[in-house]
Protein backbone atom coordinates (compact mmCIF):
# COMPACT_ATOMS: atom_id res chain seq x y z
CA UNK A 1 0.00 0.00 0.00
CA UNK A 2 1.63 3.68 -0.72
CA UNK A 3 2.76 5.52 2.03
CA UNK A 4 -0.65 8.05 3.30
CA UNK A 5 2.13 10.50 4.82
CA UNK A 6 5.17 11.57 3.63
CA UNK A 7 6.38 13.08 6.81
CA UNK A 8 8.32 11.11 9.08
CA UNK A 9 6.55 12.58 12.51
CA UNK A 10 3.66 12.51 11.24
CA UNK A 11 3.89 8.51 9.67
CA UNK A 12 4.96 7.40 12.93
CA UNK A 13 1.52 8.79 14.69
CA UNK A 14 -0.55 8.02 11.84
CA UNK A 15 0.53 5.43 9.21
CA UNK A 16 -1.48 1.79 8.70
CA UNK A 17 -4.37 2.85 10.64
CA UNK A 18 -8.07 4.19 10.72
CA UNK A 19 -9.80 5.03 13.16
CA UNK A 20 -13.04 4.97 11.43
CA UNK A 21 -12.65 0.76 10.82
CA UNK A 22 -12.66 0.29 14.28
CA UNK A 23 -15.13 2.41 15.96
CA UNK A 24 -13.72 5.86 15.72
CA UNK A 25 -11.08 4.31 18.74
CA UNK A 26 -7.78 6.86 18.60
CA UNK A 27 -5.74 4.10 20.00
CA UNK A 28 -4.96 1.18 17.70
CA UNK A 29 -7.30 -1.45 19.50
CA UNK A 30 -5.67 -4.47 20.79
CA UNK A 31 -6.72 -7.84 19.38
CA UNK A 32 -5.18 -10.22 21.99
CA UNK A 33 -7.07 -13.44 19.92
CA UNK A 34 -5.07 -16.38 18.81
CA UNK A 35 -7.45 -17.43 15.95
CA UNK A 36 -10.37 -15.80 13.88
CA UNK A 37 -13.45 -17.63 13.04
CA UNK A 38 -14.95 -18.35 9.85
CA UNK A 39 -18.16 -17.64 8.02
CA UNK A 40 -18.00 -21.00 6.27
CA UNK A 41 -15.99 -23.86 5.47
CA UNK A 42 -16.05 -22.37 2.01
CA UNK A 43 -14.29 -18.94 3.33
CA UNK A 44 -11.94 -20.37 5.39
CA UNK A 45 -10.67 -22.54 2.40
CA UNK A 46 -10.24 -19.32 0.58
CA UNK A 47 -8.26 -17.21 3.25
CA UNK A 48 -6.07 -20.31 3.60
CA UNK A 49 -5.75 -20.27 -0.29
CA UNK A 50 -4.42 -16.43 -0.21
CA UNK A 51 -7.69 -15.91 -2.61
CA UNK A 52 -9.23 -13.74 -0.73
CA UNK A 53 -8.15 -11.53 2.53
CA UNK A 54 -8.73 -12.09 6.43
CA UNK A 55 -7.17 -13.24 9.43
CA UNK A 56 -7.16 -16.99 10.22
CA UNK A 57 -4.47 -17.11 13.36
CA UNK A 58 -2.29 -14.63 15.25
CA UNK A 59 0.94 -16.92 13.65
CA UNK A 60 -0.17 -15.74 10.15
CA UNK A 61 -1.09 -12.43 11.02
CA UNK A 62 -3.09 -10.17 13.72
CA UNK A 63 -4.49 -6.85 13.39
CA UNK A 64 -2.71 -5.00 16.39
CA UNK A 65 0.90 -6.70 14.60
CA UNK A 66 -0.43 -5.78 11.22
CA UNK A 67 -0.89 -1.97 11.68
CA UNK A 68 2.73 -1.85 13.26
CA UNK A 69 4.51 -4.03 10.42
CA UNK A 70 2.75 -1.20 8.04
CA UNK A 71 4.19 1.58 10.25
CA UNK A 72 7.91 0.02 10.56
CA UNK A 73 7.57 -0.41 6.53
CA UNK A 74 6.59 3.15 6.06
CA UNK A 75 9.09 4.43 8.00
CA UNK A 76 11.92 2.63 6.97
CA UNK A 77 10.75 3.52 3.70
CA UNK A 78 10.18 0.15 2.85
CA UNK A 79 7.22 -1.63 0.69
CA UNK A 80 6.26 -4.33 4.09
CA UNK A 81 7.40 -4.89 7.24
CA UNK A 82 7.36 -7.71 9.43
CA UNK A 83 6.91 -8.32 13.67
CA UNK A 84 8.97 -10.61 15.88
CA UNK A 85 8.99 -11.35 19.49
CA UNK A 86 12.42 -10.69 20.06
CA UNK A 87 15.93 -8.99 17.58
CA UNK A 88 16.94 -12.36 17.60
CA UNK A 89 13.99 -13.66 16.04
CA UNK A 90 13.83 -11.06 13.06
CA UNK A 91 17.41 -11.64 12.54
CA UNK A 92 17.27 -15.42 12.33
CA UNK A 93 13.99 -15.64 10.53
CA UNK A 94 15.78 -12.70 7.98
CA UNK A 95 19.13 -14.88 7.60
CA UNK A 96 17.65 -18.22 7.41
CA UNK A 97 15.34 -17.06 4.90
CA UNK A 98 18.02 -15.76 2.86
CA UNK A 99 20.73 -18.93 2.70
CA UNK A 100 20.85 -22.17 2.47
CA UNK A 101 23.46 -25.08 3.39
CA UNK A 102 26.39 -24.50 2.25
CA UNK A 103 26.31 -20.77 1.61
CA UNK A 104 28.32 -18.00 2.73
CA UNK A 105 27.55 -14.61 4.66
CA UNK A 106 30.15 -11.32 5.41
CA UNK A 107 29.89 -9.36 8.43
CA UNK A 108 31.19 -6.87 9.94
CA UNK A 109 33.80 -7.74 12.32
CA UNK A 110 32.12 -6.27 15.29
CA UNK A 111 28.48 -7.68 15.57
CA UNK A 112 26.02 -7.86 19.10
CA UNK A 113 27.17 -11.33 20.94
CA UNK A 114 24.03 -13.37 20.15
CA UNK A 115 23.93 -12.26 16.52
CA UNK A 116 27.59 -13.37 16.06
CA UNK A 117 26.82 -16.56 18.03
CA UNK A 118 23.86 -17.25 15.38
CA UNK A 119 26.51 -16.95 12.66
CA UNK A 120 28.78 -19.52 14.52
CA UNK A 121 25.85 -21.52 14.93
CA UNK A 122 24.88 -21.33 11.19
CA UNK A 123 28.52 -22.32 10.40
CA UNK A 124 28.49 -25.34 12.44
CA UNK A 125 25.07 -26.66 11.67
CA UNK A 126 24.82 -25.60 8.38
CA UNK A 127 28.18 -25.14 6.83
CA UNK A 128 27.50 -21.58 5.90
CA UNK A 129 30.94 -20.07 6.22
CA UNK A 130 31.31 -16.25 7.92
CA UNK A 131 33.69 -14.41 6.88
CA UNK A 132 34.25 -10.73 8.65
CA UNK A 133 35.17 -7.62 6.38
CA UNK A 134 36.19 -4.28 8.18
CA UNK A 135 33.69 -2.93 5.23
CA UNK A 136 36.51 -0.04 5.04
CA UNK A 137 36.85 -0.42 1.15
CA UNK A 138 35.36 -1.50 -2.13
CA UNK A 139 38.30 -3.62 -3.04
CA UNK A 140 37.85 -5.14 0.58
CA UNK A 141 34.35 -6.41 0.45
CA UNK A 142 34.93 -7.48 -3.48
CA UNK A 143 37.60 -9.82 -2.60
CA UNK A 144 35.55 -11.87 0.07
CA UNK A 145 32.76 -12.40 -2.66
CA UNK A 146 32.05 -15.73 -4.04
CA UNK A 147 29.43 -17.44 -6.28
CA UNK A 148 28.41 -18.98 -2.66
CA UNK A 149 27.52 -15.33 -0.62
CA UNK A 150 24.28 -15.42 -0.05
CA UNK A 151 23.97 -11.66 1.83
CA UNK A 152 26.10 -9.16 3.40
CA UNK A 153 25.40 -8.35 6.99
CA UNK A 154 26.31 -5.12 8.92
CA UNK A 155 25.55 -3.15 12.07
CA UNK A 156 26.06 0.22 12.05
CA UNK A 157 26.52 2.37 14.72
CA UNK A 158 28.60 -1.35 15.56
CA UNK A 159 27.54 -2.60 19.04
CA UNK A 160 29.49 -1.93 20.95
CA UNK A 161 32.23 -0.25 19.89
CA UNK A 162 30.10 2.77 17.53
CA UNK A 163 32.27 2.27 14.65
CA UNK A 164 30.56 3.42 11.49
CA UNK A 165 29.77 1.40 7.76
CA UNK A 166 29.63 3.21 4.82
CA UNK A 167 26.01 1.75 4.18
CA UNK A 168 25.68 3.10 0.43
CA UNK A 169 29.27 1.87 -0.43
CA UNK A 170 28.22 -1.36 0.51
CA UNK A 171 25.08 -1.49 -0.71
CA UNK A 172 26.57 -0.81 -4.24
CA UNK A 173 29.27 -2.99 -4.38
CA UNK A 174 26.53 -5.72 -3.11
CA UNK A 175 24.41 -4.51 -6.13
CA UNK A 176 26.90 -5.13 -8.52
CA UNK A 177 26.92 -9.11 -7.26
CA UNK A 178 23.01 -8.96 -6.53
CA UNK A 179 23.53 -9.75 -3.37
CA UNK A 180 21.02 -8.61 -0.46
CA UNK A 181 22.16 -6.63 2.37
CA UNK A 182 20.91 -6.76 6.11
CA UNK A 183 21.63 -3.54 7.96
CA UNK A 184 20.59 -3.94 12.02
CA UNK A 185 19.49 -0.10 12.55
CA UNK A 186 18.66 -0.76 16.46
CA UNK A 187 21.41 1.85 17.42
CA UNK A 188 19.91 4.55 15.37
CA UNK A 189 16.11 3.85 15.31
CA UNK A 190 14.70 4.33 11.57
CA UNK A 191 14.98 8.30 12.86
CA UNK A 192 18.06 8.47 12.68
CA UNK A 193 19.20 6.35 9.83
CA UNK A 194 16.98 5.47 7.25
CA UNK A 195 19.25 2.52 5.50
CA UNK A 196 16.82 1.30 2.56
CA UNK A 197 17.48 4.50 1.09
CA UNK A 198 21.13 4.14 0.96
CA UNK A 199 20.75 0.58 -1.14
CA UNK A 200 20.44 -1.76 1.69
CA UNK A 201 17.62 -4.29 1.16
CA UNK A 202 16.77 -5.13 4.47
CA UNK A 203 16.88 -3.22 7.82
CA UNK A 204 16.38 -5.18 11.41
CA UNK A 205 16.13 -4.10 14.91
CA UNK A 206 15.94 -5.04 18.23
CA UNK A 207 12.44 -2.97 18.63
CA UNK A 208 13.02 -3.83 22.61
CA UNK A 209 15.70 -0.71 22.26
CA UNK A 210 14.52 2.61 20.93
CA UNK A 211 11.01 1.76 19.20
CA UNK A 212 9.88 0.08 22.84
CA UNK A 213 11.95 2.54 24.33
CA UNK A 214 10.21 2.32 27.96
CA UNK A 215 11.91 -0.71 29.06
CA UNK A 216 8.94 -3.22 28.88
CA UNK A 217 9.07 -5.07 25.55
CA UNK A 218 11.35 -7.78 23.84
CA UNK A 219 10.84 -7.81 20.18
CA UNK A 220 12.00 -7.50 16.79
CA UNK A 221 10.95 -5.33 13.32
CA UNK A 222 12.05 -6.13 9.89
CA UNK A 223 11.72 -4.20 6.68
CA UNK A 224 12.49 -3.84 2.86
CA UNK A 225 10.73 -4.55 -0.71
CA UNK A 226 7.50 -6.38 -0.80
CA UNK A 227 9.26 -9.58 -2.60
CA UNK A 228 12.12 -10.19 -0.08
CA UNK A 229 9.86 -9.54 3.13
CA UNK A 230 6.88 -11.88 2.06
CA UNK A 231 9.42 -14.51 0.73
CA UNK A 232 10.25 -14.51 4.82
CA UNK A 233 6.86 -14.11 5.49
CA UNK A 234 5.81 -17.23 4.02
CA UNK A 235 8.34 -19.58 4.98
CA UNK A 236 11.02 -18.54 7.78
CA UNK A 237 8.46 -16.08 9.74
CA UNK A 238 5.57 -18.91 10.08
CA UNK A 239 7.69 -21.57 10.31
CA UNK A 240 10.10 -20.76 12.90
CA UNK A 241 7.27 -18.71 13.94
CA UNK A 242 9.17 -16.61 16.45
CA UNK A 243 6.26 -13.52 16.36
CA UNK A 244 5.38 -11.28 18.41
CA UNK A 245 2.44 -11.20 20.91
CA UNK A 246 -0.68 -8.60 20.38
CA UNK A 247 0.16 -6.83 23.20
CA UNK A 248 3.88 -5.92 22.89
CA UNK A 249 2.91 -5.35 19.22
CA UNK A 250 0.43 -2.75 20.92
CA UNK A 251 3.06 -1.41 23.64
CA UNK A 252 5.21 -1.05 20.38
CA UNK A 253 2.89 1.20 18.57
CA UNK A 254 2.70 3.66 21.74
CA UNK A 255 6.31 3.47 22.24
CA UNK A 256 7.22 4.39 17.91
CA UNK A 257 4.77 8.08 18.80
CA UNK A 258 7.42 9.32 20.88
CA UNK A 259 10.37 8.03 19.17
CA UNK A 260 11.35 11.45 17.26
CA UNK A 261 10.95 13.58 20.43
CA UNK A 262 12.83 10.82 22.91
CA UNK A 263 15.57 10.38 19.95
CA UNK A 264 16.31 14.21 19.87
CA UNK A 265 16.11 14.07 24.12
CA UNK A 266 19.10 11.22 24.20
CA UNK A 267 20.95 12.77 21.57
CA UNK A 268 21.01 16.07 23.22
CA UNK A 269 22.31 14.52 26.54
CA UNK A 270 25.15 11.64 24.73
CA UNK A 271 26.27 15.08 23.38
CA UNK A 272 26.73 16.59 26.67
CA UNK A 273 27.75 13.54 28.74
CA UNK A 274 30.62 12.70 25.71
CA UNK A 275 32.52 15.66 25.62
CA UNK A 276 32.66 15.25 29.22
CA UNK A 277 33.87 12.00 29.00
CA UNK A 278 36.16 12.85 26.60
CA UNK A 279 38.30 14.87 28.84
CA UNK A 280 37.72 13.04 31.81
CA UNK A 281 41.82 12.04 32.77
CA UNK A 282 40.00 8.57 33.93
CA UNK A 283 38.76 7.96 30.48
CA UNK A 284 41.48 6.58 28.39
CA UNK A 285 38.96 6.83 24.98
CA UNK A 286 35.75 7.53 24.09
CA UNK A 287 33.77 6.98 21.29
CA UNK A 288 30.06 8.68 20.13
CA UNK A 289 29.40 9.15 16.26
CA UNK A 290 29.00 12.92 16.17
CA UNK A 291 32.81 13.02 17.57
CA UNK A 292 33.80 15.39 14.53
CA UNK A 293 37.96 13.76 16.04
CA UNK A 294 36.78 10.84 14.93
CA UNK A 295 38.14 8.48 12.02
CA UNK A 296 34.20 7.90 10.90
CA UNK A 297 32.86 11.23 10.94
CA UNK A 298 32.80 11.93 7.07
CA UNK A 299 30.49 8.72 6.85
CA UNK A 300 28.28 10.07 10.35
CA UNK A 301 27.81 13.26 8.08
CA UNK A 302 26.64 10.87 4.69
CA UNK A 303 24.10 8.78 6.79
CA UNK A 304 23.54 9.87 10.63
CA UNK A 305 20.63 12.77 11.35
CA UNK A 306 22.39 12.59 14.58
CA UNK A 307 24.50 11.20 17.39
CA UNK A 308 22.48 8.73 19.10
CA UNK A 309 22.27 7.85 23.12
CA UNK A 310 25.35 5.43 22.95
CA UNK A 311 28.86 5.95 23.91
CA UNK A 312 31.25 3.76 24.80
CA UNK A 313 34.53 4.13 26.56
CA UNK A 314 37.48 2.57 28.17
CA UNK A 315 38.34 4.14 31.50
CA UNK A 316 42.15 4.18 32.66
CA UNK A 317 43.51 1.00 34.02
CA UNK A 318 42.09 -2.80 34.37
CA UNK A 319 39.38 -4.94 34.14
CA UNK A 320 39.05 -5.06 37.77
CA UNK A 321 38.82 -0.68 37.75
CA UNK A 322 36.38 -0.77 34.88
CA UNK A 323 33.77 -3.43 37.57
CA UNK A 324 34.47 -0.87 40.31
CA UNK A 325 33.68 2.15 38.49
CA UNK A 326 30.50 0.12 37.96
CA UNK A 327 29.76 -1.20 40.97
CA UNK A 328 29.45 2.65 42.04
CA UNK A 329 27.15 4.38 39.43
CA UNK A 330 23.76 4.85 41.27
CA UNK A 331 21.51 6.79 39.20
CA UNK A 332 22.45 4.82 35.82
CA UNK A 333 21.47 1.73 36.11
CA UNK A 334 23.87 -0.98 35.95
CA UNK A 335 21.86 -3.48 33.46
CA UNK A 336 22.10 -4.59 29.66
CA UNK A 337 19.45 -3.50 26.76
CA UNK A 338 19.91 -0.14 25.63
CA UNK A 339 17.77 2.83 24.04
CA UNK A 340 15.61 3.05 27.14
CA UNK A 341 14.07 6.26 29.12
CA UNK A 342 16.26 5.23 32.18
CA UNK A 343 20.35 5.09 31.45
CA UNK A 344 21.72 1.99 31.16
CA UNK A 345 25.52 1.33 31.85
CA UNK A 346 27.33 -1.82 31.38
CA UNK A 347 30.52 -3.79 30.71
CA UNK A 348 30.42 -5.50 27.08
CA UNK A 349 33.67 -7.91 27.76
CA UNK A 350 31.47 -9.77 30.21
CA UNK A 351 28.11 -9.48 29.63
CA UNK A 352 26.63 -8.23 26.08
CA UNK A 353 29.72 -9.61 24.79
CA UNK A 354 30.38 -12.80 26.54
CA UNK A 355 30.06 -15.33 23.62
CA UNK A 356 32.27 -14.25 21.89
CA UNK A 357 35.90 -15.92 22.10
CA UNK A 358 38.60 -13.65 23.51
CA UNK A 359 40.37 -13.43 20.10
CA UNK A 360 37.68 -12.36 18.20
CA UNK A 361 36.12 -9.94 20.83
CA UNK A 362 39.64 -8.32 20.83
CA UNK A 363 39.58 -7.95 17.49
CA UNK A 364 36.14 -6.28 17.11
CA UNK A 365 37.64 -3.62 19.40
CA UNK A 366 35.76 -4.54 22.79
CA UNK A 367 38.79 -4.39 25.42
CA UNK A 368 38.50 -5.34 29.42
CA UNK A 369 37.94 -1.79 30.10
CA UNK A 370 35.22 -1.11 27.58
CA UNK A 371 32.29 0.42 28.86
CA UNK A 372 29.11 0.77 27.27
CA UNK A 373 26.85 3.88 28.42
CA UNK A 374 23.01 4.32 26.94
CA UNK A 375 22.14 7.65 27.97
CA UNK A 376 18.34 7.93 29.24
CA UNK A 377 16.49 11.03 29.22
CA UNK A 378 17.24 12.08 32.78
CA UNK A 379 18.69 15.44 33.47
CA UNK A 380 22.01 15.19 31.97
CA UNK A 381 23.87 17.38 34.78
CA UNK A 382 22.50 14.23 37.39
CA UNK A 383 24.09 11.80 34.58
CA UNK A 384 27.26 13.75 34.71
CA UNK A 385 27.73 13.83 38.69
CA UNK A 386 26.64 10.65 38.60
CA UNK A 387 29.58 9.21 36.40
CA UNK A 388 32.12 11.79 37.85
CA UNK A 389 31.17 10.48 41.09
CA UNK A 390 32.19 7.06 40.11
CA UNK A 391 34.97 7.68 38.02
CA UNK A 392 36.76 8.41 41.49
CA UNK A 393 36.74 5.29 43.13
CA UNK A 394 39.44 4.41 40.07
N1 LIG B 1 20.87 -6.30 17.43
C1 LIG B 1 21.49 -5.44 18.26
C2 LIG B 1 22.35 -4.36 17.68
C3 LIG B 1 21.33 -5.58 19.63
O1 LIG B 1 21.97 -4.73 20.42
C4 LIG B 1 20.53 -6.64 20.13
C5 LIG B 1 20.34 -6.87 21.58
C6 LIG B 1 19.91 -7.51 19.22
C7 LIG B 1 20.09 -7.30 17.88
C8 LIG B 1 19.03 -8.62 19.68
O2 LIG B 1 17.80 -8.11 20.06
P1 LIG B 1 16.84 -8.80 21.14
O3 LIG B 1 16.62 -10.19 20.67
O4 LIG B 1 17.53 -8.76 22.46
O5 LIG B 1 15.60 -7.97 21.07
N2 LIG B 1 21.25 -6.16 22.36
C9 LIG B 1 21.38 -6.20 23.65
C10 LIG B 1 22.36 -5.46 24.31
O6 LIG B 1 23.22 -4.78 23.77
N3 LIG B 1 22.20 -5.62 25.59
O7 LIG B 1 21.20 -6.52 25.88
C11 LIG B 1 20.61 -6.97 24.64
Amino acid sequence: MPKKYQRFETAIIHEGYDEKEVLGSLVPPLFQSSTFVFDSAEQGEQRFSGETDGYTYSRLRNPTVAILEERIAAIENGEKGLAFGSGMAAISAVLFSLTKANDHIISSVALYGNTFGLLKLMEEKYNIAHETCSMKSTEEIRSLIRKETACIFVETPVNPTMQLIDLKMVADVAKEFDIPVVIDNTFCSPYLQRPLDLGCDIVVHSATKYIGGHGDVVAGLAAGKAELIERIRKTTFKDIGGIISPFDAWLLLRGLKTLPVRMDRHCENAEQIFKRLKEHPKVANAYYPGDADAPDYEIFKKQMKSGGGMIAFEVVGTKKDAQKFLNAVKVIKLAVSLGDIDSLIQHPATMTHKIVPEKERLEMGITDTMIRLSIGLEAWEDLWEDLEQALEVI
